[in-house]
């Protein structure tokens, strides 16, 4: 296939970049972490985002290629910004491929060798909450090993999948990111704003991190306040930035 050809030469030609959005903590109002979202940046005014070429590879061998490059980058920008004094947590999305292949954990522990300073629970993998119901036993285990040399999950877009408690119960995820739609919503349609509160509930019962995504006004964040949920991350915090804008970007936050 042309276009996958296509992909694999951008990762080969360095056309891949990845972008940081900052989370923030919502009682300190500090900025505690970033998600790398990546990028194509085809030709020097083309910048293509997710949804327009990893449905291409998703079911190729070329995404456990394309997610070891954002596992290594980000780790590398990672410790760039440890060296400048600034402790976050780097989270990464994990395509449901690259996490259920055989070599994953194999994979994973190699680019964290690569990098013996960075300290793993600085690392924070997410995953979708529909990938992490496919097969919960075979998920649950996955995520185990995986926590067991010390980084983090997140179930991505919570909310949107099917989770019955059972199933919370049995995922070792520390943090829930509740998707944007309900978010996005929350503050005009009153099922919505049920959904956040439930979600946020139960992640106080069962001792796990919450996350808003989508916070695109402060209407949200201090609604989102209001309801002691953890952490917030959107528009109206910052958009996603070249990993170079980081640190000025922390720096002049609040
Ligand atoms: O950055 P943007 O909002 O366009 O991202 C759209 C979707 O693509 C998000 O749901 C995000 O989880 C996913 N995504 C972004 N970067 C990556 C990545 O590096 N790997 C995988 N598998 N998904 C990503
Ligand atoms: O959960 P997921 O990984 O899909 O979320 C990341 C995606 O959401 C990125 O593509 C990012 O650009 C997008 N995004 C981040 N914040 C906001 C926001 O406040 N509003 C909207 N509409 N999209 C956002
Ligand atoms: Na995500």
């Amino acid at each position: 296939h042309q276009e996958l050809e296509r992909i694999r030469e951008a990762l080969q030609y360095g056309e891949l970049r990845l972008f940081y959005q900052p989370k923030v903590n919502l009682r300190t109002g500090q900025v505690v972490g970033l998600e790398a979202l990546i990028r194509w940046q085809k030709d020097a005014d083309t910048l293509l985002g997710p949804q327009d070429f990893l449905p291409i590879v998703e079911h190729s061998p070329l995404i456990v290629d394309i997610g070891e490059w954002v596992l290594r980058q980000a780790i590398d920008h990672a410790m760039q910004w440890r060296e400048q004094g600034l402790d976050l947590i780097v989270s990464v999305n994990i395509a449901a491929r690259h996490f259920q292949h055989p070599d994953f954990l194999a994979g994973l522990q190699r680019v964290l060798a690569e990098h013996p300073e960075m300290p793993p629970d600085r690392l924070e993998l997410e995953i979708l909450e529909s990938t992490a119901l496919d097969d919960v036993l075979t998920m649950r285990a996955l995520m185990a090993e995986c926590q067991r040399i010390g980084v983090r999950f997140a179930l991505d877009d919570f909310g949107t999948g099917y989770s019955s408690l059972s199933y919370l119960k049995q995922l070792p995820a520390d943090t829930l990111k509740i998707d944007r739609s309900f978010v996005r919503d929350m503050l005009d349609d009153q099922d919505d704003l049920a959904l956040v509160e439930g979600v946020i509930g139960l992640a106080a019962t069962f001792r796990k991190q919450v996350v808003a995504e989508g916070v695109e006004t402060p209407e949200h964040g201090l609604l989102l306040m209001q309801l002691e949920c953890d952490y917030a991350q959107g528009f109206g915090i910052a958009r996603p930035m070249p990993a170079e804008q980081v640190a000025e970007w922390i720096s002049s936050y609040r």
